[in-house]
């Protein structure tokens, strides 16, 4: 895996983050070391498709980077049923063609790949739906509308996985929640400057909102319950259900 020193130099300007080559080229390193429990929630959007992916669905991998959630979900899935992974970083899907190349013939399901806007894919017949550190890139005034078109995609009884980096009302939540997750960075190996330059780079491209943001808004689309199910920091993972027809 190459390691991800992107930022390990000074920029005389840090310009807005953007998924390219670059990034593409160390990103199971970069996200592992920026997001902590990103291999839990992993791995258990694996045990999430045991459980709820239906013979002859669509499951929906929205913002898939390099496809580790969908090769996660792959074990689990019946061969009859379809993954779609969406990006729209042609640096990503360019490598997650490749990857899906490099797979032996074995007997899994099909896995489809999709360069766009996952605001302009069309969805049907969903069993699970997966937005795996994605919705926070959406702007806030698309967030509505992209989950309305999930909900409305999705079978009676289906789930969808949303994680996300949060923030907090509370001035001293929010602050001790922060450095946490800066000492969780430190402790991965990145210097002040690396994430400094980072932060810099993302603002205004990572937009995090509060749980209750999301939930709230869950529920407004249609699910019936959404709840967090796991939290490291500032960083959590919800699950929202549509109901049983
Ligand atoms: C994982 N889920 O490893 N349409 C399509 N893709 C988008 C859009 C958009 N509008 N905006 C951003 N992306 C992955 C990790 S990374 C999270 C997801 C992170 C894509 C973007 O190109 C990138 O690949 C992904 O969303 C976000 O489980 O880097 O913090």
């Amino acid at each position: 895996m190459s390691r991800d020193n992107i930022f390990a130099l000074r920029h005389d300007k840090v310009g807005q983050f953007r998924f390219d080559d670059e990034v593409a080229q160390v990103f199971p390193d970069m996200i592992s070391r920026s997001v902590p429990g990103y291999a839990s929630i992993l791995s258990v959007i694996e045990q999430l498709a045991a459980r709820y992916v239906t013979a002859g669905s669509n499951v929906y991998d929205l913002g898939c980077s390099l496809g580790a959630a969908t090769f996660l979900m792959r074990q689990q899935a019946p061969r009859d049923a379809v993954i779609h992974a969406v990006d729209n970083s042609a640096a990503m899907m360019t490598r997650l063609q490749q990857r899906l190349s490099e797979e032996p013939a074995e007997q899994r399901c099909p896995v489809q790949l999709h360069q766009c806007d996952i605001r302009d894919l069309p969805m049907q017949n969903a069993s699970l739906i997966v937005l795996n550190f994605t919705l926070q890139f959406i702007p806030e005034q698309d967030r509505s509308q992209l989950l309305k078109a999930c909900y409305q995609a999705m079978q009676p009884g289906a789930a969808l996985v949303l994680s996300e980096k949060v923030c907090y009302q509370d001035p001293a939540q929010q602050h001790h929640l922060t450095e946490l997750h800066l000492d969780f960075k430190r402790a991965c190996g990145y210097s002040e400057m690396e994430i400094s330059q980072k932060r810099t780079s993302l603002e205004n491209t990572l937009i995090p909102e509060s749980i209750e943001t999301h939930c709230g808004r869950l529920r407004d689309v249609g699910f019936a319950s959404a709840f967090p199910w796991f939290q490291c920091f500032n960083f959590v993972s919800m699950l929202a259900l549509k109901p049983d027809e």
